[in-house]
C-alpha cells in the first residue's frame, strides 16, 4: 500500500486532516496521479484535490438476488410535527422539494415532477457505523440532474440537504438532521434522490417521500425525508457549522467506506 506516514504527518500539519481529507486518503495514495498532485498541491483546497482526481469509482452494484430479506431502519423512523402528518396524510402530493441557495433558478420540484425525470436504478449495500449492512435496490433521479436544472451560482461549493425530522435534541437544543456533500459527489453517478426503494414507494421509515443516496459514504450520510437541497460554500451559520447532524457530534464529514 505505500503509504507514507511523513505524508499523513505533513497532512495532518498542514491542516488538510481537519477538512476530512484522510478517510478517502489510503484509497488515492496508490495512484500516482493523485499522489503527485497531492505533493504539488499543499495550498489547494480539498475540493480542489477531490475535482483532479482521474477518476471516481463507483461503488460496487448487486444483482436482485443479493437484497436482503430485511432491511432495518435506522435512526427517524417517523418525523414528528403537523408539517410532515399533513403531507404524508395525502400521500406527499402536497410536498415540494425546495432547492435554493447559491443557485440561478431556485426550484420547487414536485414528486410527480422528479418521477417526470430520468431515473436511475441500483441494488448497493448500505453501511451503518452501528455495525450493521444490508443490500437494497434504490430508484431516484441523479442529484446531478437536479443540480443542472437550478444552475449552480459562482462559489457553490456543497450541497446541504435539511430534512424533516429532528433526531435527537442535543447541544444547541436543535435535533434537526441535516447533511452536506461536496460537488464531486453530488455530481456521482450513483448520488440520487431515490423516492422508491426495492420496487415500491419509498416507506416513511426509510424517508418518505425523499431521500439521498451517496453510495460511497456511510449509512449516517443519506439523509432521508429531504424537503430543502440548499447550495452554499460554506457550512457556516448552518447548526453546529460542521456540515452534519452527526458531524456536529463528532463524526467525520467525509464518511467514506
Ligand atoms: N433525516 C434523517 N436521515 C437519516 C437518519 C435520521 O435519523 N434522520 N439516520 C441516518 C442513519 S445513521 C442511517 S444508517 C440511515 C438509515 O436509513 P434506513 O432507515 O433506510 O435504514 O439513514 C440516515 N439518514
Ligand atoms: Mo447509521
Amino acid at each position: 500500500m505505500g503509504f507514507d506516514l511523513t505524508r499523513r504527518r505533513f497532512l495532518i500539519g498542514s491542516g488538510v486532516a481537519a477538512t476530512g481529507l484522510l478517510t478517502g486518503c489510503d484509497a488515492l495514495v496508490e495512484n500516482a496521479t493523485v499522489n503527485d498532485v497531492l505533493q504539488k498541491a499543499e495550498s489547494l483546497t480539498l475540493g480542489t484535490q477531490r475535482l483532479l482526481m482521474p477518476h471516481q469509482p463507483l461503488a460496487r452494484e448487486y444483482t436482485e438476488a443479493d437484497m436482503s430479506p430485511v432491511f432495518k431502519a435506522n435512526g427517524t423512523s417517523q418525523p414528528d410535527g403537523e408539517e410532515y402528518a399533513r403531507l404524508m396524510e395525502s400521500n406527499f402530493a402536497d410536498w415540494k422539494l425546495t432547492v435554493n441557495g447559491m443557485v440561478q433558478r431556485p426550484l420547487e420540484l414536485s414528486l410527480a415532477d422528479l418521477k417526470a425525470m430520468a431515473s436511475r436504478t441500483q441494488i448497493t449495500r448500505h453501511d451503518c457505523v452501528e455495525g450493521w449492512s444490508a443490500i437494497g435496490k434504490w430508484t431516484g433521479v441523479q442529484l446531478g440532474l437536479v443540480l443542472e436544472k437550478a444552475g449552480l451560482a459562482p462559489g457553490a461549493r456543497f450541497a446541504v440537504f435539511h430534512c424533516a425530522d429532528e433526531y435527537e435534541k442535543t447541544l444547541d437544543g436543535s435535533g434537526q438532521y441535516y447533511e452536506s456533500i461536496d460537488l464531486v459527489d453530488a455530481w456521482h453517478p450513483q448520488t440520487i434522490l431515490a423516492y422508491s426503494m426495492n420496487g415500491k414507494d419509498l416507506e416513511v421509515a426509510h424517508g418518505a417521500p425523499l431521500r439521498l443516496r451517496v453510495e460511497r459514504q456511510l449509512g449516517y450520510k443519506h439523509a432521508k425525508y429531504v424537503m430543502r437541497i440548499e447550495l452554499v460554500d460554506s457550512f457556516k451559520g448552518l447548526w453546529g457549522g460542521k456540515g452534519g447532524f452527526w458531524e456536529d457530534r463528532g463524526y467525520e464529514w467525509y464518511a467514506g467506506i
